[in-house]
């Protein structure tokens, strides 16, 4: 990341009055939860998430499914937010009309300190009834499961209970991809972070800010399919650029 992107970033941050930061995996990557395009570690190495995040695959093999998910679960209460979790709260704090879109499920955003972050793929912690869509408990967070595991049935329909999230196939939350397009058609800044960009409709929220003439900004280590239509690529890892780019843009700031 050159100084000469990280001035020109800074400035169009500090002109900005409704900007969204719209976040990906990589955002969390730097508090240890793995990307969702990152190798998979221990007993799950031999299962590919694209294959295991489907309707599909949980109907296949619910305990599999719910195992997987468990065991994530148990490693996002395990991680805390990382700086550039606290820089997107400092951004939000200086310009109270910041919108936060996540695609991330973990809950690091509320804990570094971001007010109503729109949740574009669910959450890890809201599970509901694979059946009647009930929101269900959460079970007791017990040790790290150490395989499949059988997932709750619903208190009300017996069905089996499966995680809150967005699934390949499945449609997005109307109310969170409705706010999130609004959020990107009035913005005067888009700053996009640790995304792949890879998957739809998510990915079109930073070109739907483009295409309205607003500037978009990239966080990120590698180029993605973004890098056309950022004004400014800041190539490097979250934790480090956004607390960076913050005290670019106010120096009288501090963001972890
Ligand atoms: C760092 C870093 C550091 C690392 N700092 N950066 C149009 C075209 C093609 C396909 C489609 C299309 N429209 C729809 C589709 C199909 C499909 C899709 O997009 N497929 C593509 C993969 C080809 N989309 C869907 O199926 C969606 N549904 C849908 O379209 O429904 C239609 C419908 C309508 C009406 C009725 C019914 C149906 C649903 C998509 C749901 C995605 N869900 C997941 C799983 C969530 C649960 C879980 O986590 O298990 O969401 S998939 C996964 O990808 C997860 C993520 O939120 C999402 C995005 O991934 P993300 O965040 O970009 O992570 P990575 O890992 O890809 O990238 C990390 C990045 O971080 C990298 O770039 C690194 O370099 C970077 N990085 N360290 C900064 N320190
Ligand atoms: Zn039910």
């Amino acid at each position: 990341m050159s100084a000469g992107d990280l001035a020109a970033a800074a400035r169009l941050l500090a002109a900005a009055t409704r900007p969204v930061v719209f976040t990906g995996a990589g955002m969390s990557a730097e508090s240890g939860v793995p990307t969702f395009r990152d190798a998979q570690v221990g007993l799950w190495q031999r299962f590919d998430p694209a294959q295991l995040a489907t309707p599909a695959a949980f109907h296949a093999d619910p305990a599999l499914v719910w195992g997987w998910y468990e065991g994530r679960r148990h490693g996002v209460r395990r991680a805390a937010p990382n700086p550039g979790h606290r820089a997107v709260a400092a951004i939000q704090a200086r310009l109270p009309d910041t919108v936060v879109v996540t695609q991330n499920v973990d809950d690091l955003h509320e804990r570094g300190g971001a007010v109503a972050p729109v949740r574009l793929h669910g959450s890890l912690f809201a599970p509901r009834c694979s059946g009647c869509a009930r929101p269900a408990p959460l079970p007791d967070a017990a040790g790290e499961p150490a395989g499949p595991l059988d997932p709750p049935a619903c208190a009300h329909c017996a069905a089996p209970v499966r995680p809150g999230v967005v699934w390949f196939g499945e449609a997005l939350p109307e109310a969170a991809l409705a706010a999130a397009v609004e959020a990107a058609s009035r913005c005067d800044l888009l700053l996009t972070v640790g995304t792949s960009a890879l998957v739809h409709p998510a990915a079109e929220i930073p070109l739907v800010a483009a295409r309205l003439g607003a500037p978009v900004v990239q966080v990120n280590p590698v180029p993605t399919p973004l890098d056309a239509v950022c004004a400014v690529n800041l190539r490097g890892p979250a934790g480090e650029v956004l607390p960076a780019l913050v005290r670019a843009a106010w120096p009288d700031a501090s963001a972890g």
